[in-house]
């Protein structure tokens, strides 16, 4: 039996899920008459303790929208190292949303404020204009590191003062929620935009919201149908949203508790280089040792010849995600069969 890895949103919805969307109430949400989009909009602007929020059919929808709403073509935008809405979005900040993005900060995704502050551009028609910062939290690349509120505040403070507008991309911010056990608004009140995923850890088949004032998910709105994100009877997928907000959130401190364990039970094999502090949330990411005779892609072509589905994350780095469809059995089972491989390599 395969255990796949790969992600948190390799999650089917469940026989339960599949109900709940089946019974949904539906009507036209372009005309913004979809009864179930719309409670669900309420229902998550609520947790995010901002005035609205939109449903969109992606992540990087609801990101290049936050990014666009708040910047103009050719303005410089502040991200961690790694970041999604840079790497992983097909180019669409520049190809489409029309921004530059600057890297700041370590592999773990983590910078300063101090970092943010002599990173803006001075106000000279040579530079672009440094308009946004976005943090992701948690940060995927980094391993699923939880961005510490105290430097959000700080960084906030720099933000502020120096004119800059805030996103989050929390694609997994239920997962720093969770692990934390802080409340969503809380982590979500310093900034001025923020998105969400119910397709990751939440088990929703599709599905993101950007949260933010009233006036900026106006312009959001408009955003969303420019880049053909207008959807009509989407209530379906709006009622798997509410499904998974009800019945998976409180799951996600299992999936945290498996990536713990399958990151403790693997980062003894020979040429597994694995910092256990850095599992923080439900994403396990470590570093193949020069020793070990393949690189990362061959690593995971040979993990999947055992049944273990992984991805590569750079020439010698890979990624686990544990998830709602993985249960802590088929998590032991992925690693033992990890060990057994890099044992005879
Ligand atoms: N991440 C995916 C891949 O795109 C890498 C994954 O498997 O982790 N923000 C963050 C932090 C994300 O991790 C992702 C998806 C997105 C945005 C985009 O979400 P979707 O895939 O719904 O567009």
């Amino acid at each position: 039996m395969n255990v796949d890895l790969r992600s948190d949103t390799v999650t089917k919805p469940s026989p339960e899920m599949r109900e709940a969307m089946a019974r949904a109430d539906v009507g036209d949400d372009v005309y913004g008459e979809d009864p179930t989009v719309n409670r669900l909009q309420e229902l998550v602007a609520g947790l995010l303790g901002k005035e609205a929020a939109l449903f969109v059919p992606s992540g990087v929808m609801a990101n290049q929208i936050a990014l666009a709403v708040q910047t103009r073509p050719g303005d410089e935008v502040l991200v961690s190292n790694g970041a999604h809405c840079l790497l992983y979005e097909s180019g669409a900040g520049a190809g489409i949303t029309g921004v530059q993005m600057r890297q700041l900060g370590g592999e773990d995704g983590l910078f300063g404020a101090s970092e943010v502050e002599r990173a803006i551009n001075p106000d000279n028609a040579h530079y672009p204009s440094t308009t946004l910062c976005a943090i992701e939290n948690t940060h995927n690349r980094g391993g699923g590191r939880i961005f510490p509120q105290q430097e959000i505040l700080r960084i906030t403070e720099v933000a502020r003062r120096r004119g800059l507008g805030l996103h989050l991309d929390g694609a997994r911010l239920w997962n720093a929620h969770v692990a934390l056990g802080v409340s969503l608004d809380s982590l979500t009140a310093p900034f001025d935009s923020v998105s969400v995923c119910l397709s990751k850890g939440l088990g929703a088949p599709v599905g993101s919201l950007v949260a933010g004032s009233k006036s900026l998910i106006a312009r959001a709105h408009r955003r969303r149908k420019m880049l053909g994100g207008g959807m009509r009877q989407a209530g379906i997928l709006a009622a798997a949203g509410h499904y998974a907000l009800a019945q998976h959130l409180p799951k996600l401190a299992t999936d945290h508790a498996n990536a713990r364990a399958f990151a403790q039970a693997i980062k003894d094999a020979p040429g597994v280089h694995l910092e256990l502090a850095t599992v923080e949330t439900n994403i396990v990411i470590w570093d193949l040792a020069p020793e070990v005779p393949y690189d990362a892609a061959a690593f995971v072509a040979r993990a999947r010849e055992r049944g273990v589905l992984l991805n590569a994350m750079g020439e010698r780095r890979v990624r686990a995600v544990t998830h709602l469809d993985v249960d802590a059995a088929a998590c032991a089972v992925a690693a033992e069969r990890l060990c057994e491989m890099l044992k005879a390599a």
